[in-house]
């Protein structure tokens, strides 16, 4: 009999499958049908101190393989999250969820983790570190310095289990310099990716771009950056120190692709835009999908597998 389990800093999730933050996670029905899913938990929409409209629409749209979105930030504001989060842990007192952050500078997140912080959540952050915090400069995820500030500033008081949320990365020596960086600090998880950056969708027929915000430019996400994301959690389960657990997000449409990611380290997945297309049926589906692979193989359980990718010679 096997199991999808996974624990991370001592924290025992039922299944390895959730949703990824932005999609279907912003509204208070969202999340309870999480709840009520066979998702293992559930990351909130990333919050920023107050509640934001996001960007003009159209703002997101579909790929023959994926999707595109540029969607500024719609959320509800720190406050409801934080409750949300705060009545979920009375009544499930044994989950663990995840709670996203996005602050547009370092004093948003600093003002929002000192409100966690004072708060009785015990469950976990996960830090997005895709806003850009210093006008001029990249998102802090692609600024090793701005990120290194950032966590200097965020562990000096905060001491819950924190992670981050980090962009692809596509150079080795990108690799090298962001895991040095956050190899300084406790964190308890890394997830990655977000969405590959800045593409842009063009539409021949009315010649124009697909979506309004930002000149059409938007972030892709779903099958086509699968090989991305694989890189990535592999090459930051390389380099991370074994404490920080890597949690996989990039193209998982199936089971396959679920085991594929564990296969590279993931610990735990994370289904975005496949969520957005199908709704929580979704987690059901790639856990017997993923369970079948296991059984095939005579693996038990996702530690049997999880980073175990063999090189050829
Ligand atoms: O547009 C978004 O709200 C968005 N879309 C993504 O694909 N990833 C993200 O992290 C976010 C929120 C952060 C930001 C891109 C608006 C800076």
């Amino acid at each position: 009999m096997s199991t999808l389990a996974t624990t991370i800093a001592g924290r025992r999730f039922s299944t390895c499958l959730m949703n990824a933050a932005g999609i279907r996670c912003q509204s208070a029905r969202d999340l309870d049908a999480l709840v009520a899913s066979a998702a293992g938990t559930y990351v909130t929409k990333s919050a920023t101190p107050n509640k934001r409209p996001g960007n003009p629409e159209p703002r997101m749209t579909t790929l023959p393989h994926g999707s595109f979105n540029s969607m500024g930030l719609p959320n509800n504001g720190l406050a409801y999250y934080l409750d949300y989060v705060l009545a979920d842990q009375i009544k499930r007192p044994t989950a663990t969820q995840f709670l996203s952050i996005a602050g547009t500078s370092l004093e948003d997140n600093l003002a929002m983790l000192h409100e966690i912080q004072a708060s009785e959540y015990r469950g976990f952050v996960e830090l997005n570190l895709s806003c850009p915090n210093v006008p001029g400069h990249p998102q802090t995820g692609y600024d090793f310095e701005q990120t290194a500030k950032t966590l200097d500033a965020v562990f000096a008081f905060y001491d819950k289990p924190l992670g981050v949320k980090l962009p692809p990365y596509f150079d080795l020596a990108h690799f090298d310099a962001i895991a040095a960086v956050l190899n300084q600090y406790p964190l308890t998880f890394v997830t990655t990716i977000n969405s590959v950056g800045n593409g842009l969708v063009v539409n021949a027929e009315t010649e124009t771009v697909a979506i309004r915000p930002k000149g059409g430019f938007g972030g892709i996400g779903g099958a086509s950056v699968k090989p991305t994301a694989l890189a990535n959690v592999r090459a930051l389960s390389q380099r991370l120190k074994p404490e920080i657990a890597v949690v996989g997000v990039g193209g998982i449409l199936n089971g396959r692709d679920a085991f594929e990611h564990i296969l590279c380290g993931a610990s735990m997945l994370q289904i975005g835009t496949q969520f957005g297309y199908e709704g929580t049926a979704v987690f059901k589906r790639i856990a017997q999908e993923l369970d079948s692979i296991m059984a095939l193989k005579g693996y038990n359980t996702i530690a049997d597998f999880r980073g175990k990718l063999k090189t050829l010679d």
